[in-house]
């Protein structure tokens, strides 16, 4: 009976949107061509090649600045209906400023976007996935709120030139990430202002976003008629154990991970979460400062934030146990926010240290989302696993096998509002500091040949099934 059931039903509507998503330094290349200018990415593994894991750069990355019209034929092999790829902001303003607007930059994204349409596949792009102009770094990055001004006036280049194409924009990629290269010395620009420098820049951040929406919504929604919104990662975090504390460290751990970006955007109230305002004010207090290292919005600005977003964009891959429990450096957020977190030594793993596989989690984090957020419609805008990038991927068929189904129990057992689901990645990339040592990919790409030559792995395949038949193919018959 279950399996008649499975026949006449299927695990996802017809016009669900399916894809996979990329970013431009990460496949890109290019990074000199055409008039591009120095972004963060490239000056920082030029100056200092161990920054990164492999001393790799994306130079050349998969080439995809020469190599785009193959790549929409990767995406309609697979038959994918919509493809996520952000803007490279240097290649449109090589200055970061609109003293000088690059045509030959604005070209290449008009170009793209046409073979896309032209094959069926509808464009969601990314104005913002963290390759800040060089220039912009050496007045402070995102910790300086002018930065507002020049993401808003970049955003209104993006869409005199190409909004009369795109329907589905994101202003920003992971802020949550961006502001970690302000806290500490994992990413550019490794400014290492550990608790103070993360929370500035994510102010800027959450103000620029809401100044391209209402510009957006000002003087462009009513000719273009597309949606706009941004892209928040989370974790999903289960108490570890059933104490009292620990459920309450679940809910901070959630609070001081998306809640930081999606309460001012997303929640009926707006503003940083009271649990962050409240611990930070406090700790900012007893270290004997005269503010909070936290800043504040003003009312207009709250308002102004509040519901910037027409749906919920949502990078998810992996999950924590949260405990009540004080580590990290003070200041910084992790001690800030009193909550220890841990993995289950029986999750799966993957070539990335971070990135375990619990499923579950999936599911409890699109639930938790609603009942914070309410029912917007949510895109899932990445979700991945990582391997060393050979073809017959199985571990990466399981992993997305049981993601997918998470997602659609979500969908038609808890109602969750999800509208579309970009698989992240459509090949292999630079993986930030990682380099080349940990591929994404549904698609291989060969670094060491010129022609950075692409190959379907075992994974298409299962892609490939589940677009056809919207149904979630077990690992086992996938092939
Ligand atoms: C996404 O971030 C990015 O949007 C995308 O560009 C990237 O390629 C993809 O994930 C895969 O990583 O190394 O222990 O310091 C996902 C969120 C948060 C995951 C930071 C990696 C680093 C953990 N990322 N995390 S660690």
């Amino acid at each position: 009976q279950f399996e008649t059931e499975k026949m006449t039903d299927t695990d996802f509507p017809k016009d669900f949107l399916f894809g996979a998503a990329s970013a431009s330094y990460q496949i890109e290349g290019a990074w000199n061509k055409d008039g591009k200018g120095e972004n963060i990415w490239d000056h920082y593994t030029h100056q200092n090649p161990n920054l990164i894991r492999d001393h790799s750069n994306g130079d050349i990355a998969c080439d995809s600045y020469h190599k785009y019209k193959e790549d929409v034929q990767l995406l309609k092999t697979v038959g994918f209906n919509a493809y996520r790829f952000s803007i490279s902001w240097s290649r449109i303003l090589p200055k970061g400023d609109d003293s000088l607007v690059n045509e030959k930059g604005i070209k290449y994204y008009s170009d793209l976007i046409d073979e896309l349409l032209a094959n069926g596949i509808q464009p969601m792009v990314t104005m913002y996935h963290w390759d800040l102009p060089e220039p912009l770094d050496k007045i402070g990055g995102w910790t300086n709120p002018v930065l507002a001004d020049y993401f808003e006036a970049y955003a209104r280049i993006l869409f005199i030139k190409l909004g009369n194409r795109v329907k589905l924009w994101i202003t920003l990629n992971e802020p949550m990430e961006v502001v970690h290269g302000y806290g500490s010395v994992d990413y550019p620009p490794f400014l290492n202002y550990n608790g103070v420098g993360e929370y500035l820049a994510a102010h800027t951040l959450i103000r620029a976003h809401a100044k391209v929406y209402h510009l957006y919504n000002n003087e462009f929604r009513t000719e273009q008629k597309g949606l706009i919104g941004i892209t928040l990662n989370s974790d999903f975090s289960f108490p570890k154990t059933t104490s009292k504390d620990d459920i309450e460290a679940a809910q901070t751990a959630m609070q001081f991970f998306l809640g930081w970006f999606a309460h001012p955007i997303h929640s009926k109230e707006g503003d940083y979460p009271s649990v962050m305002r409240q611990r930070i004010d406090e700790n900012s207090k007893k270290e004997g400062r005269f503010k909070s290292r936290l800043p504040r919005f003003t009312q207009e600005e709250i308002e102004s934030i509040r519901g910037s977003s027409d749906f919920f964009g949502l990078n998810h891959y992996t999950s924590r146990y949260a405990s009540k429990g004080q580590s990290g450096k003070v200041p910084s957020v992790e001690y800030d926010s009193g909550v220890m977190k841990t993995i289950d030594p029986s999750w799966p793993g993957s070539a990335s240290e971070w990135l375990k596989v619990v499923p579950s989690g999936f599911r409890h984090l699109l639930k938790w989302i609603k009942k914070e957020y309410g029912d917007k419609p949510i895109i899932v805008t990445e979700n991945g696993f990582s391997d060393k990038g050979e073809l017959n991927d199985d571990d990466r068929i399981r992993y997305y096998s049981s993601y997918l189904q998470e997602l659609s129990k979500a969908i038609k057992d808890d109602k969750c509002n999800v509208i579309g689901y970009t698989a992240w990645s459509i090949m292999d990339n630079f993986e930030w500091c990682k380099g080349y040592t940990e591929r994404f990919g549904i698609y291989q790409v060969d670094f060491t040949s010129p022609d950075r030559t692409r190959k379907p792995k075992k994974s298409v395949k299962f892609f490939q099934k589940l677009i056809e038949t919207r149904i979630v193919p077990e690992e086992i018959n996938a092939v």
